[in-house]
């Protein structure tokens, strides 16, 4: 296995004009979840990946399931669950501006995953760990479970990679910044957007945000600053990374799924980092020009010809 990741998907609902959802008649259904996104923007890339979760033993627990395993991702550890349900979110589309995001996940399936749900054997036999910010904020148990999973990859001397995802639907500042600091400091990587880095550390620039990330077990921090690119920091090397050209953006959600995807993709083909991060920026930009999280993503056997973008 190459990548495990963990954390909640649902059905998300779009309305296929702008305006208040209140006004919405007819409503497109897709996959929605940071964790599956990376999942599946890294099957596609060619790499053996695996989600774990739990899902409703419902109607929609199956569509996110089969969806998922679908892409050719690993859906043996996800746990169907009879008392919960899986989520949904609505997002109105709001043209220009961020979209409007709804989430009606409280108690769902995903937000009931513990400790015990989480086979060692199966985690400790992946070359990365992916974990994000959502999770934690989801419920006291998704929070143990994250700390139990990093106390696995320490025991299993695996690389963890932490994309800060901060939702303030879920959480406050405050106490996301406490956890999600906390958590950053004992993973390997970390990918914040520039919003995320200033919450966490406090700091404007994105040299002062990755300095100040890199602590404890922290070596690599990549910045992603939209269509500025993206500026990478390790001990001893720090640059900026120029963004992949995109005329057109219709969705910005799934765009930095599709860099931690890309950036891990480049590091399991033996990329050095600046290579990984341009491959990171190529696959986010990808995500931009349709709706959708995982439409965009493209498939590595179409990216070939365009090969010399990547090696350079
Ligand atoms: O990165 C895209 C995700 O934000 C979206 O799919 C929904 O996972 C999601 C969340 O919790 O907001």
């Amino acid at each position: 296995m190459d990548v495990i990741t963990l954390g909640e998907s649902m059905v998300l609902f779009t309305p296929d004009s702008p305006g208040p959802l209140r006004f919405a008649t007819n409503f497109n259904k897709k996959l929605g979840g940071a964790e599956s996104n990376v999942a599946i923007a890294l099957s596609r890339l060619g790499h053996q990946t695996g989600w774990i979760s739990r899902l409703g033993s419902d109607e929609f627990g199956l569509y996110v399931r089969n969806f998922i395993r679908g892409e050719g991702v690993d859906t043996s550890r996800v746990i169907f669950d009879e008392q919960n349900q899986t989520a949904v979110f609505f997002k109105g589309l709001n043209p220009g501006q961020d979209p409007n995001v709804f989430y009606y996940r409280k108690h769902s399936a995903a937000s009931q995953l513990s400790p015990e749900n989480i086979d060692e054997s199966y985690v400790s036999k992946a070359k990365y760990i992916h974990l994000t910010g959502i999770t934690p904020a989801l419920s006291p148990t998704c929070r143990e479970t994250i700390y139990h999973v990093l106390d696995l990859a320490k025991k299993h001397k695996q690389t963890v990679v932490f994309d800060p995802n901060i939702r303030l639907k879920l959480w406050s500042k405050e106490e996301a910044s406490d956890v999600l600091s906390d958590i950053a400091k004992q993973c390997h990587i970390v990918l914040p957007g520039i919003d995320e880095g200033q919450l966490l550390t406090g700091n404007d620039s994105p040299e002062e945000v990755a300095n100040d990330l890199l602590q404890g077990d922290t070596h690599t921090v990549v910045v992603k600053l939209g269509e500025k690119g993206s500026f990478l920091a390790t001990k001893d090397h720090q640059q900026y990374v120029p963004a992949v050209n995109v005329s057109h953006v219709v969705d910005t959600a799934g765009a930095g799924d599709g860099f931690a995807a890309g950036f891990m993709s480049g590091l399991l083909r033996g990329f050095d980092y600046l290579q990984s991060v341009e491959l990171g920026n190529r696959i986010g930009a990808h995500a931009l020009s349709v709706s959708g999280d995982v439409e965009g993503y493209p498939y590595w056997n179409k990216m070939n010809t365009n090969n010399q973008e990547v090696l350079r």
